[in-house]
């Protein structure tokens, strides 16, 4: 028997058993007792998209020995209290926004997913699927585009190939793509539209199923081929890899302000006029905020969505606080 250390990628998680791919090859590994379950630290569990260290069996599964930090990530609340979150993908760079236009576009629901998206370290990008449903775009774009000013904004099809072209310069080599978006919407259609293949069960298929089976726990990474072809037949260049996951609904809104500010600068830069630095908006005098609500220069419900956010961000503060002092704890009784 022969190990060796290396690193590798997550490209799916199946229970206990982790596919990774190592260089050009597909293996499969498990964590290594010691260093994830009998350790007394909280450790990071690998997700999708991670790069971890292993050690290589070539006669059976490789051991995983620990998860390498990521440059970004999207959390998952935990439902046992007291448990870190958990991660659902790891170490992307685009952040593909999906909402269909038919039935999906509601503005606070982009704003949500576009602050989850800047909190993750990647970029984001909207994608408004089914185009071959819509009529009207128009308004829904200028809509988007005061939403989200500075993010790229794109119209698909994965029935006609519309707008895939326009997308060639997030298919390269070492980038990665994650789809967020409500299930629906077209995420693993379009996923296979650029792998060419039938790679991910589609939501027609799962409502097909009798016996009524969920298929959705499913996620995973898929290389992006070098070409990909359309469904008009015209051929456009790929590359880089996608993160398709259907479980992007508890995400959880991280630490930092970073994502509020950029999705909310119109109320920031309201609240920095308030008379008193640390005005909470409510019945202080010389409130810049609500003068701007009664006066209508500031949306009603672009404020309540900016309230339930903020809310949440300091319970994910709190959390955080809660962990780090049990991980103290945990260290000293070493
Ligand atoms: N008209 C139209 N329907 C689509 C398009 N993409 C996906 N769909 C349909 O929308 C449903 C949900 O698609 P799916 O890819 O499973 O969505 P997911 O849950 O986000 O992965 C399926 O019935 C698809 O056939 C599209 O571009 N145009
Ligand atoms: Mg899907
Ligand atoms: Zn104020």
């Amino acid at each position: 028997m022969k190990e060796m250390e290396n690193t590798a990628i997550v490209t799916a998680v199946h229970r206990d058993r982790y596919e990774l791919c190592l260089g050009a090859e597909i293996v499969y590994g498990r964590l290594k007792t010691a260093a994830f379950y009998n350790s007394r630290e909280i450790v990071m569990f690998p997700t999708v998209g991670d790069h971890v260290e292993v050690l290589r069996n070539a006669d059976g599964d490789s051991t995983i020995l620990k998860v390498k930090e990521r440059k970004s990530v999207f959390m998952r609340l935990n439902a046992t209290q007291g448990l870190p979150d958990q991660a659902v993908a790891a170490n992307f760079d685009y952040v593909f926004i999906t909402m269909s236009l038919n039935k999906d576009f509601h503005p606070s629901k982009l704003e949500r997913y576009l602050t989850v998206a800047w909190q993750s370290g990647g970029t984001p990008v909207i994608l408004l699927t089914k185009s071959d449903l819509m009529e009207d775009r128009e308004q829904v774009l200028a809509q988007v585009s005061t939403l989200a000013p500075g993010v790229d904004v794109y119209c698909v099809s994965s029935y006609t190939g519309e707008g895939f072209l326009q997308l060639e310069t997030y298919f390269a080599n070492g980038k990665t793509i994650v789809l967020l978006g409500s299930s629906g919407v077209g995420k693993s259609s379009f996923v296979n539209v650029l792998m060419g293949t039938e790679r991910m069960q589609t939501s027609d298929i799962r409502e097909a199923d009798a016996q009524g089976r969920h298929t959705t726990t499913y996620k995973q990474m898929f290389e992006i081929p070098d070409r990909i072809m359309l469904p008009d037949k015209s051929v456009i260049k790929g590359g880089g890899r996608i993160i398709d996951t259907p479980g992007m609904r508890k995400l959880v809104m991280g630490e930092g302000a970073d994502g509020m500010e950029l999705t909310f600068e119109d109320i920031e830069e309201l609240a920095s006029q308030c008379r008193f630095s640390d005005c909470r908006h409510q019945t202080e005098p010389g409130c810049a905020v609500r003068k701007a609500l009664e006066d209508g220069t500031l949306d009603q419900r672009h404020w309540k969505t900016y309230l339930s956010l903020q809310k949440e961000e300091a319970y994910a503060r709190a959390r955080q606080q809660v962990l780090a002092r049990k991980m103290e704890k945990s260290k000293r009784r070493r």
